[in-house]
């Protein structure tokens, strides 16, 4: 059985940083307690996300942080990560699946509960619904309420997680809905501290998920 916690999953963005800077980032994020973390990079080649993705495995792995890379199966197959995140246009879910066999974390975005539905029938391991709130990250996405989150958690046996311009000061609006925890991309990558960003928010996901 496949082992992983979504309880505070950090989503990178390196845009606007050096990469060494980004690295400091990724690390500091790591040793304030993420305990997943997803590559997204949407302007690199082929090459550069491949060669990215397997400096940012190597800091994920001294942490014992499962590494989830966005969109691209191939690369994160290429590099060993432990998991793959596909959207509504990526890969099919059980087209990731046959290739990358059992062992690989696969994980959704869903904004209906019937798209939640087909992503467990297809071999999902767990659910992204969002976005919350509106966002600063480039993304397309339409906001999905917070009832239809909730739908989706009592829908599925499968973690779900929120996700969409979350931050310390307003995940409130996620008790009792269900979730396994949160996606973050901001407040933690462009926070001035991103170690305290994460502890800050990991114990706040950990009073959001009690009893899940
Ligand atoms: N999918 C829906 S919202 C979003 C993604 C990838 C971006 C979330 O970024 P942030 O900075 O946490 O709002
Ligand atoms: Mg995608």
């Amino acid at each position: 059985m496949k082992q992983f916690d979504t309880s505070l999953y950090f989503i990178t963005d390196s845009t606007g940083y050096e990469e060494e800077e980004f690295y400091r980032r990724v690390e500091a994020a790591l040793s304030g307690g993420v305990t997943i973390m997803q590559l997204r990079e949407k302007n690199k080649t082929t090459r550069e996300y491949i060669r990215l993705a397997e400096r940012v495995h190597e800091i994920a792995m001294r942490y014992g942080v499962p590494l989830i890379i966005d969109d691209r199966l191939d690369v994160a197959m290429a590099v060993n990560a432990e998991g793959v995140h596909l959207g509504q246009s990526d890969m099919p879910v059980s087209t990731a699946r046959r290739i990358a066999g059992d062992s690989m974390i696969i994980g959704a975005t869903t904004k209906t509960v019937e798209q939640a539905l087909e992503a467990v029938k297809s071999g999902a391991d767990y659910l992204g619904v969002g976005a919350i709130y509106p966002t600063t990250t480039k993304v397309k996405t339409v906001l999905t309420s917070v009832d239809t989150l909730r739908a989706i958690c009592s829908a599925v046996s499968i973690p779900v997680n929120a996700i969409g311009g979350l931050n310390k000061d307003n995940c409130h609006v996620l008790e009792n809905t269900g979730i396994a925890g949160i996606c973050v991309v901001s407040a933690i990558m462009k926070s001035d501290d991103p170690q305290k960003a994460a502890s800050e928010l990991k114990e706040i996901s950990r009073l959001l998920t009690k009893g899940v």
